[in-house]
């Protein structure tokens, strides 16, 4: 999930100095600091790079923009036209800043934390590009689906080869897990999902696999609901991140006797902290430490957040 961010002072700081969010997902020294930031300051088991989703559509040739306080922009792809504007493949010489920054982060963390590389799911790359933005309803994308399936598909099998190259370089230079978020897997039907998401993670899952072995891949689709049953023996993903609407011993029950857990505090209650946050963890871990287990959050750190609530829930979580 995103663990830098708003709710930590030095990266406001370093935000600031770059100037906009893109600037600092391209500078490698300021986006390593920023990877480094949390782990320094709460001593986490591992660190994820500190870089966007998006990337991938700009190394596309889309137009990107982060805009403050109002999330990103993007100039809409809504048809096969748009879609012959942007590049055929991506250019990865345009994103060397952020393999640049993975192999920083890799010579300063110490062996035993983790280094977690990352991209986002085809289909939510693709809501993204389609809709412009965040979005309500994501009508254009999901009409762009039914209208010209094939053509859709010409997007998705580009994003597919990206996101593929993209993870390839970020394992190069030195992550040692990826993580694919799907964090718009909650809008489509369940047959939509077989096809949009579950069917382009399979494919850029065996692909990892079959160069880098060793590397495990975890996959977050948030909000999947039902979906979260047999999606990762259909992917072939070797852990997954769980949601927080997930009940933690259903997760246990159905989840975990196939695949190991990564999951699943709603960081609403870590804003809150005290003893809401107190019996959350221990709901949580009651149910899941007996089997494979990553304790993490069911979605990224909220900007008010206290840091004294994240260091007191780094004890709790290690408590026996
Ligand atoms: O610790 C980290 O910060 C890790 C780096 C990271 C990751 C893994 C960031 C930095 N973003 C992401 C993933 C990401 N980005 C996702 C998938 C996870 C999720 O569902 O949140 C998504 C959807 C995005 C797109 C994105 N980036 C949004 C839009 C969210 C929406 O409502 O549609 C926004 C606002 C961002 C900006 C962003 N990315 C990362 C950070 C720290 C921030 C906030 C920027 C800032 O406040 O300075």
């Amino acid at each position: 999930m995103r663990q830098a961010g708003r709710y930590l002072s030095e990266y406001r700081i370093l935000r600031e100095k770059a100037g906009n969010f893109l600037n600092l997902c391209y500078n490698p020294k300021l986006a390593a600091k920023v990877t480094l930031q949390p782990v320094e300051r709460f001593g986490f088991d591992a660190a994820i790079l500190f870089s966007d989703i998006l990337v991938v559509p700009h190394a596309l040739g889309q137009e990107v923009k982060f805009v403050d306080g109002n999330g990103p922009r993007l100039r809409a792809v809504r048809n096969k036209q748009d879609l012959n504007k942007l590049f055929d493949r991506i250019k990865l010489d345009r994103l060397s800043p952020v393999y640049e920054t993975v192999s920083l982060v890799a010579g300063h963390l110490s062996k035993d934390v983790a280094l977690i590389g990352f991209a986002g799911a085809p289909w939510t790359v693709a809501a993204y590009m389609i809709e412009g933005g965040t979005s309500k309803n994501f009508e254009f994308v999901k009409e762009w689906t039914r209208r010209d399936p094939s053509g859709f598909e010409i997007l998705i099998n580009r994003l597919i080869e990206a996101t593929t190259a993209h993870l390839y370089a970020q394992i190069e230079a030195g992550a040692e897990v990826v993580q694919l978020f799907e964090s718009w897997a909650g809008i489509v039907s369940s047959s939509d999902f077989q096809k949009w998401c579950v069917g382009p993670v399979k494919i850029i899952t065996k692909r990892v696999k079959e160069r880098f072995p060793d590397v495990p891949v975890i996959a977050f689709p948030r909000g999947a609901a039902m979906g979260y049953v047999g999606y990762a023996e259909a992917t072939g993903v070797d852990a997954l991140s769980v949601d927080y609407t997930l009940s933690p011993t259903w997760v246990a029950e159905n989840l975990q006797t196939h695949v190991p857990i990564q999951g699943n505090l709603d960081p609403q209650v870590l804003l809150v902290g005290g003893s809401a946050m107190k019996d959350a963890v221990h709901v949580i871990k009651s149910a899941l430490n007996g089997g494979p287990f990553v304790f993490n959050l069911g979605h990224g750190v909220l900007p008010q957040t206290p840091t004294d609530h994240v260091a007191e829930l780094v004890q709790l979580v290690r408590e026996e």
